[in-house]
């Protein structure tokens, strides 16, 4: 297997963003099947535990307390009312269960609380991750502690169009989060947004940063920029298609071992384009109807496009784990079997 690179440099990064688009997702697609079941794919749920009035400025965000989008501010859920969408994340064939959270930084008092969820949540046999904002070393380790498995923690553009995006925060404290989240021993979850107006080299330098932290992230989410209504990027002109595509299988290349998870946006793609998305190299979705705030594919869509694709369910999340066939199915209650989990009948 070839040994992870963590050394590539901007101008190798748009080297590849500039190859002919066959040659680029043929090299891609090689990289992909190396280390991949080319077939499978990752598939998590995602709940919003907290939603809106957030104090940060970012400005693609429809949960910031700044923008008038719509979004109706909640609390903390309680450990029940989230126990119950995990339940039904589980049946519906998730394997993991993602948790966001509308904070800047939680307060202990808050990552105290998250922390119990965390337990009830992994107690399903579910593998659990959550987003909450900028964390200390004390509080991954919390969290590390009642069973957290991955921090989504998204460096979202390159370190130059950062501050043309978000002002209340600086790269830096990104970086120095998952720092606090790999020293705790958690998994990361770290990606970006494109289409947020950010040129094809900006686009490479999120990826290059991606590709020399520390270790690759386990999943690297790419969303593709939701344009929601009242946020400052809500005019953004729509990025061509197959520049996305050419990101996710950039993402592949760079980080042949990770998930990269086709992500935001997914709801104003084409079936067409999510496919040429999975040949480039993405191994992971979002599934159900919503992400945090925004629609996300219908369960039943996505349950056809799989089948019309020959695409299963993975259950485990890593090139080397051992691949079973799941069901994607809205009235499944387990696993099919094969894999050695606690979930089958
Ligand atoms: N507040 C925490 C934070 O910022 O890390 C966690 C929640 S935040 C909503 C998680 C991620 O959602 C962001 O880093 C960003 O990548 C993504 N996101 C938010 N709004 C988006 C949008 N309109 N389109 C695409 N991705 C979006
Ligand atoms: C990630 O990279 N994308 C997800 C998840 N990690 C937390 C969030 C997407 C949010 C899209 C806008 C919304 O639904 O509010
Ligand atoms: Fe707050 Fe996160 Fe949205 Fe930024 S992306 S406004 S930090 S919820």
């Amino acid at each position: 297997m070839a040994e992870l690179r963590h050394d590539w440099t901007r101008a190798e990064v748009l080297a590849l963003f500039d190859l002919p688009f066959n040659d680029l997702l043929a090299q891609a697609h090689a990289a992909h099947r190396a280390q991949h079941d080319a077939n499978a794919v990752q598939v998590s749920t995602l709940l919003s535990i907290k939603t809106g009035g957030c104090p940060e400025d970012c400005a693609y965000c429809p949960q910031s307390a700044r923008y008038d989008t719509g979004v109706q501010a909640h609390k903390l859920m309680s450990v029940e009312a989230v126990l119950e969408r995990a339940r039904a994340a589980k049946a519906a064939g998730a394997s993991r269960f993602c948790m966001g959270a509308a904070w800047r930084a939680p307060k202990d008092r808050e990552v105290a609380q998250v922390a119990e969820i965390v337990s009830a949540v992994k107690a399903l046999g579910l593998e659990t991750c959550a987003t909450l904002g900028m964390l200390s070393g004390a509080q991954a380790d919390t969290l590390k502690s009642a069973g957290l498995d991955y921090y989504n923690h998204n460096l979202d553009s390159a370190p130059e169009f950062y501050a043309e995006i978000i002002h209340t925060r600086q790269y830096q404290d990104r970086l120095d989060t998952l720092q606090q989240v790999r020293a705790a021993g958690m998994k990361t979850c770290c990606g970006g947004i494109v289409g947020m107006g950010e040129t094809r080299a900006q686009r490479a330098g999120l990826l290059q940063v991606l590709a020399s932290l520390p270790e690759h992230p386990h999943s690297v989410p790419i969303n593709r920029l939701v344009r929601v209504a009242g946020t400052p990027l809500a005019g953004s002109a729509e990025l061509d298609p197959f520049e996305f595509v050419r990101t996710i299988a950039v993402a592949r290349v760079l980080m042949p071992a990770s998930m990269v998870r086709l992500s935001a946006g997914r709801a104003e793609m084409s079936d067409e384009l999510q496919a040429l998305c999975f040949f480039a190299g993405a191994n992971s979705i979002f599934h159900g109807e919503k992400l945090l705030t925004t629609g996300n594919p219908d369960v039943a869509h996505d349950q056809a496009l799989f089948a019309r694709l020959g695409l299963h369910a993975l259950h485990g999340d890593t090139a080397s784990d051992a691949h079973a066939h799941i069901e994607l199915d809205a009235t499944a209650d387990c696993c099919v079997g094969g894999c050695g989990c606690d979930a089958v009948a």
